[in-house]
């Protein structure tokens, strides 16, 4: 083998191995659902409430780190429904499941908007996977404008 084939044997490896990486760190939240929800630490899971009222979100902001399990409570303090609709957050975590306490749950590979009635609650077993900074926001006639709107971080 002469220099040169060991040179080009040697890039083409080397461009193997990267794009392998490159795969690798392109988790798909969607198709992949079931193993990074398998693969997460439920054991150690980070539960985080959330408080819908008229008309605002409490806390407003909130920080989850990518592949650590989560539940998101989401309870409706409030005499009004209102929606916690939030799209593309939904779209960069795998669902494990949403459970309405004591009346069900769902399993579903993703959602697109949760509503939840006064004195209600429900909440969204989760991990993060794509990084970003996502909006949930209430689409209840001018809820958002008046203020139910958030912040959902994945880092
Ligand atoms: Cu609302």
């Amino acid at each position: 083998m002469n220099m040169t084939r060991i040179a080009s044997w040697a890039i083409s490896a080397l461009m193997m191995v990267s794009s392998l990486a490159a795969i690798a760190e392109t988790l798909d939240p969607i198709a992949q659902r079931e193993k990074i929800v398998a693969d997460a630490n439920w054991k150690e899971m980070e539960t985080v409430t959330i408080t819908l009222d008229e008309h605002s979100y409490s806390p407003n902001k909130a920080t989850f780190k990518a592949g650590k399990a989560y539940k998101l409570v989401l309870k409706n303090v409030g005499e009004k429904k209102h929606y916690f609709t939030a799209p593309e957050f939904y779209m960069a975590i795998s669902t494990r499941k949403i459970e309405a306490p004591n009346q069900g749950e769902i399993k579903a590979p993703h959602v697109i908007a949760l509503e939840i009635m006064p004195n209600g609650m429900l909440e969204l077993f989760f991990v993060p996977v794509t990084k970003g900074s996502y909006t949930s926001y209430c689409t209840i006639e001018d809820h958002r404008k008046q203020g139910m709107e958030g912040v959902l971080q994945i880092e």
